[in-house]
């Protein structure tokens, strides 16, 4: 095959399959290490299970028929982690100032375990100390109360169920703002924008289904093996049938090299795994674009377009049409630093396939022209007529478990994505309308002091964002900082005016109401929704759910309102339920009665039956407006950095310093580049390097103590992790039409 180069035998790589024992050991070494409760293999038994709770790791779908363990390494590790014996109590805090726990590296603060109690930050000993729930809602609501609404930002991580998620919206509503930014906003906001432009549907158009009749598979950076390993299940299955992968990926990620079922005995005590990508193409970062446009150019070169699908349902095919023909081989080599004959061997194998499925993740969205490479990947799918029909479609691979439910049920700063009216007459009250401010607009307004409260339901987000470090003074400057969360993190220690530490159920966990026990839902990334029962007994008594802390905050915020009633709402969430429904009737119709449907409820998809919600009706092609995501080249001595995740972290919790399945051990702090362009820089392995910002704006960003370590990348490239190197990105480099940070794509250039 001219497009497969083997692994570099001569940097780190892990030289077994993903899944197997590898990652056995793995979970087993977490499990003695995080010193669990007792039962907890029980709970596991019962994760993404209709009567169980739904893993709080990814967003990948849960099949109808579950496989006797429906989890996967990375699955297992985050429900251990949360189920830890571990607890960060108010002696703790007593123990350490805020201003000692913030030399604290992120893996210690969460590794001190569970919150236990509420917490209220005291500025005259600089220590969190214990307060009671009725305390910390008077003391919020007061504050809230005594703020213009437009000056704070309600942000949510994407794990907070549809039930938290909806009332934290209509809160945020019924105060005054839209200011609803999510994790999204760094993540998939380039899918949902990209998307409706392009088939009017800002989700993905795929179910489990398609999965098991798609012919050829193509994966735009997205790291299956580490970030949704369950995926890889229905992808042996697929190349056991022989479907066909194709993948691009500037590092040669195991997961779609090579992958063993840990559950197949077969192969695991044969060793055998199943090689998984027929091709793997190792392109520059930002290369997404030329790589896609070289395989349609030599599409029309065959003439292998569905004329007929393009007649009856596309927009704009001929701009298309003559653009790509008129581009040069040389430029589309020198944008991907992909060989045109590589191209040509994914086309041809294009041409030849009835039902092909794109998919991916950050190593498009992140980009500066994130949303043009996922149309360019529109494009190519709607060619060959590959939108809308079994077997096909466009499979965005979702982050948080219910980020894409978050968006779905409220959370988002574009009025125009909410059905105020319907809220409006719901509640009684009159919605705000003008549009609220995304994840980047947020960070702008710290630093500018124009955002004065923060309320953050889960998540770590001053240590997600770009630029963080340039942000982290400004912090200080809030009257007001409340965080609702499940462990200790850095965000809780950017302390304000006044700051709240509140510690919630995690998804596991029995969540008792006046009702009796009650349960939650989430949507996955192909749209489908499941019901949550946790059943551990809570890592405290103190704790409260999230609808709870949610109605407590509001109730002491908002004036009474008689069609608002927080309490009903959290005796039985059923009645939240009914909330939704009756605010989304297509999308939730009987949503009681169908929360435990196996494989999850459907809630559609317009993209899918070929109903195009787009400005002409109709499927847009679209031009990029260049051929390279990065937005600018590269100059001379500036490398483009990828912010990389390991094996062992989950965003920004980090549960060890591995990364087995890029067979890198023992270091964050590393530097990944080529060893042509190590050489070539005059650095050497194992030197301390320091990065800083090839971007001249005034504003000094560098970080220093990384070791180099030489890897297989392209050339003219470097990884680090995420979010050690945050401080490296540019807090207005990002995606163009959605904001999203370009966290793939930052120049750097390395000072030995
Ligand atoms: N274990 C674990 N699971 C997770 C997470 C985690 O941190 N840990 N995070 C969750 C969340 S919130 C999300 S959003 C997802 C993220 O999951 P992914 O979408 O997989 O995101 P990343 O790991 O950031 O990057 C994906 C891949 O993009 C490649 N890449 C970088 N630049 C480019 C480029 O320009 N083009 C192409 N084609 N590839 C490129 C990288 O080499 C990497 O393999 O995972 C979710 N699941
Ligand atoms: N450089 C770089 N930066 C990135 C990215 C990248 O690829 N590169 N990826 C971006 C992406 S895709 C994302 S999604 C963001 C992630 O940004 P966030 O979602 O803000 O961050 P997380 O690290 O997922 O949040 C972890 C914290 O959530 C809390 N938590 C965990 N479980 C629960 C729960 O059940 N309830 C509550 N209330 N709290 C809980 C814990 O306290 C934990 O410390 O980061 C973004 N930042
Ligand atoms: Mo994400």
């Amino acid at each position: 095959m001219t497009g497969e180069r083997d692994q570099d035998p001569t940097t780190p790589f892990y030289a077994h399959p993903t899944g197997g024992w590898g990652s056995l050991k793995s979970v087993l070494a977490q499990a003695t290490k995080g010193r669990i409760q007792l039962g907890v293999l029980e709970t596991l038994r019962r994760q993404n299970k209709p009567g169980g709770h739904m893993c709080t790791s990814c967003a990948w779908a849960k099949p109808p028929s579950p496989h006797l363990a429906e989890f996967c390494e990375n699955g297992a590790k985050a429900t251990l982690w949360d189920l830890t014996r571990d607890r960060c109590k108010p002696d703790f805090f007593a123990r350490h100032s805020v201003t000692e726990l913030r030399n604290w590296p992120d893996h210690d603060l969460e590794a001190a375990g569970r919150l236990t109690h509420p917490l209220r930050y005291d500025a005259a000993s600089d220590h969190y100390v214990e307060t009671t729930w009725p305390e910390a809602f008077a003391a919020i609501g007061a504050s809230l109360k005594a703020m213009d609404p437009k000056t704070t930002v309600f942000y949510a991580s994407g794990r907070a169920s549809l039930e938290a998620s909806y009332l934290y919206a209509l809160f945020a509503r019924l105060y005054g703002h839209n200011n609803l930014p999510d994790s999204s906003n760094m993540c998939h906001e380039t899918t949902s924008v990209a998307l409706k432009r392009t088939i009017g549907a800002p989700v993905g158009t795929c179910v489990l289904d398609d999965f098991e009749t798609c012919d050829l598979m193509l994966f735009f950076g997205q790291n299956t093996g580490s970030n949704s390993p369950r995926f890889l299940h229905p992808i042996q299955q697929a190349v056991k049938r022989g479907c066909r992968i194709v993948t691009f990926n500037p590092i040669r990620e195991r997961g779609l090299v090579e992958f063993m079922n840990p559950q197949s005995p077969s192969e695991m005590l044969t060793g055998r795994g199943t090689p998984i990508s027929d091709i793997y193409l190792q392109l520059r970062p930002g290369g997404d674009i030329a790589a896609i446009a070289g395989i349609c150019k030599h599409l029309f070169d065959l003439d292998a377009v569905d004329r007929d699908f393009i007649a009856l349902h596309c927009h704009d095919f001929d701009a298309f049409e003559t653009w790509t023909r008129a581009l040069s081989w040389e430029d589309i080599e020198a944008a991907s630093g992909l060989p045109r004959a590589d191209l040509v061997e994914v086309a041809d194998l294009y041409a030849r396939s009835e039902r092909c499925i794109g998919v991916y993740g950050m190593g498009l969205t992140q980009h500066v022209h994130g949303g043009d490479s996922v149309g360019m990947l529109v494009n190519l799918l709607l060619m060959g007529g590959n939108i809308g029909r079994p077997g096909t479609g466009i499979c965005p691979v979702r982050g948080h478990s219910n980020v894409q439910g978050q968006r779905t049920v409220g959370i988002s700063e574009k009025p125009e994505l909410v059905p105020l009216d319907t809220l409006a007459q719901m509640f009684d009250f009159d919605p705000p309308r003008d549009t609220g401010m995304t994840t980047v607009e947020v960070v702008q307004g710290v630093i500018d002091g124009t955002v004065k409260g923060f309320v953050s339901l889960g998540g770590n987000f001053a240590r997600a964002i770009p630029d963080l470090a340039r942000a982290e003074p400004f912090w200080a400057g809030l009257d007001l900082n409340v965080q609702v969360a499940t462990k200790l993190n850095r965000s809780h220690l950017l302390v304000g005016k006044g700051a709240w530490l509140l510690p919630c159920l995690v998804r596991a966990e029995r969540d008792m109401q006046k009702t009796g026990p009650q349960a939650v839902s989430m949507e996955d990334s192909l749209s489908h929704i499941h019901g949550s029962v946790g059943r551990r007994p809570p890592a405290s008594r103190h704790l409260l759910s999230e609808p709870a802390i949610i109605a407590g905050i509001a109730k002491a915020t908002l004036p009474p309102n008689r069609h608002v009633r927080w309490n009903d709402w959290i005796a039985d969430y059923g009645r939240i339920r009914d909330l939704i429904e009756e605010t989304y009737p297509d999308q939730f119709d009987h949503f009681n009665d169908r929360l435990f449907k196996a494989g999850g409820f459907y809630r559609g998809n317009a993209a899918r039956r070929r109903d195009w919600q787009t400005e002409s009706g109709r499927a847009e092609f679209t031009l990029p407006p260049s051929l390279s995501a990065l937005g600018a080249e590269p100059g001379e001595g500036v490398y483009t950095l990828v912010t990389l995740r390991s094996n062992d972290q989950f965003n920004t919790t980090i549960y060890d310093y591995h990364d087995r399945l890029r067979g890198l051990e023992g270091d964050r702090m590393i530097v990944l580049i080529s060893r042509a362009d190590m050489v070539g820089a005059g650095l050497s392995e194992g030197q301390r390097v320091t990065l800083v910002s090839a971007v001249e704006d005034g504003i000094p960003r560098r970080v220093e103590g990384f070791t180099v370590v030489p890897y297989d990348l392209p050339s003219g490239c470097v990884g680090a992790y995420y979010p050690e190197a945050n401080p490296l990105v540019p807090l207005d480099h990002h995606d163009l039409a959605s904001k999203t940070p370009a966290y793939k794509g930052a120049p750097v250039r390395i000072k030995a």
